[in-house]
């Protein structure tokens, strides 16, 4: 049986070196939020099914050989002939700044459909479903898929987590607004940075943090964990508070930080570890990813995560 089900768009990634209008080389690897995800719980040694859709290309063929050699489960996986696999592109622009291209409209994701998810449900149920908001921005498909699977999750007593990852070039905030307060009442574990919070929480909750917490535990969500950064993380439940700073790590690409942190808190909640420890492992994975390129590639499997310790020069020999 899988730990974990999740879905969502999958997309070939191009990462340039440079300004893109000028050319050069590209790498080229995959990435999607959910199933970063996928493979950071992988490499910890949970077994994870995905459920997304690819098109029925040699890119969408990449998409499930990557997935497929770290472990992740595609036993529900889509491959639909009807559209392309979606792809983004990642513009480093300056230092400090990096700028995304999508290209997904009317990609094989954006058409994942609700019988799909039926399916990946009636295989077996998993203990957690994990969802983000970027699946609803796609299309009326894929957002029928989530609410689909956040039901059939419900009638399972399947507990579920959502990580808001809010994409302003998706869609509108009071749209992803609407959709995230929708969705609270099915969330047992919600993950937001402090900024995307409001997106969840009641259009009538003040501009404190705070004022913003305390209604989602009173609608019932068990943990809300807000990602700040470099401050590092907080969760809040019904009886208190809890804060880790982050690791210090040197910082060389921050994409796919978010979705790491994640992966590394269901990690430590399925081995029924305590808060502290919980948000513990989710700094921990979370300072793998910005200290590696990529947006998966730096995930640590749960041998290499004390290696963030090792004083800096280390050599392992
Ligand atoms: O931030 C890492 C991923 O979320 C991103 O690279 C891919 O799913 C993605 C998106 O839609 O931006």
């Amino acid at each position: 049986m899988n730990d974990v089900l999740t879905f969502g768009e999958t997309m070939i990634a191009l990462r340039g070196s440079g300004p893109l209008k000028l050319g050069g080389s590209l790498d080229i690897s995959i990435a999607g939020a959910e199933s970063n995800v996928a493979i950071g719980l992988t490499r910890l040694g949970h077994p994870v099914r995905w459920a997304g859709a690819v098109g029925d290309d040699e890119a969408g063929q990449l998409v499930l050989r990557t997935l497929r050699a770290e472990g992740v489960d595609l036993g529900a996986a889509t491959v639909d002939p009807g559209a392309p696999t979606g792809l983004m592109l990642f513009e480093p622009r300056l230092p400090d700044l990096t700028r995304v291209h999508y290209y997904r409209a009317g990609s094989a994701g954006s058409r994942l459909s609700p019988e799909a998810i039926e399916r990946a449900f009636a295989a077996a149920s998993p203990r957690l479903l994990h969802l983000t908001g970027i699946t609803p921005a796609l299309g009326p498909a894929p957002r029928a898929a989530a609410d689909r699977a956040l039901r059939l999750a419900r009638e399972a007593g399947v507990q579920v987590c959502l990580d808001v990852n809010y994409r302003s070039r998706l869609w509108d905030s009071a749209v992803a607004g609407e959709v995230m307060r929708s969705w609270a009442p099915y969330v047992d574990v919600l993950i937001a940075s402090d900024d995307e919070l409001p997106l969840a929480a009641p259009a009538s909750a003040g501009s404190e943090l705070a004022d913003q917490v305390k209604p989602l535990l009173d609608l019932g969500i068990r943990e809300v964990v807000v990602k700040l950064g470099a401050g590092g993380a907080r969760v809040h439940t019904a009886t208190g508070e809890l804060h880790r700073p982050a690791r210090t790590v040197r910082v060389v690409d921050p994409v796919g930080a978010g979705d790491a942190f994640v992966a590394g808190y269901l990690s430590a909640l399925l081995d029924d570890a305590e808060l502290p420890a919980r948000l513990d492992r989710a700094v921990t994975t979370g300072a793998f990813a910005v200290a590696s390129h990529g947006d998966w590639e730096g995930a640590p499997t749960r041998a290499e995560l004390p290696l963030l310790s090792a004083e800096s020069g280390t050599v392992l020999r």
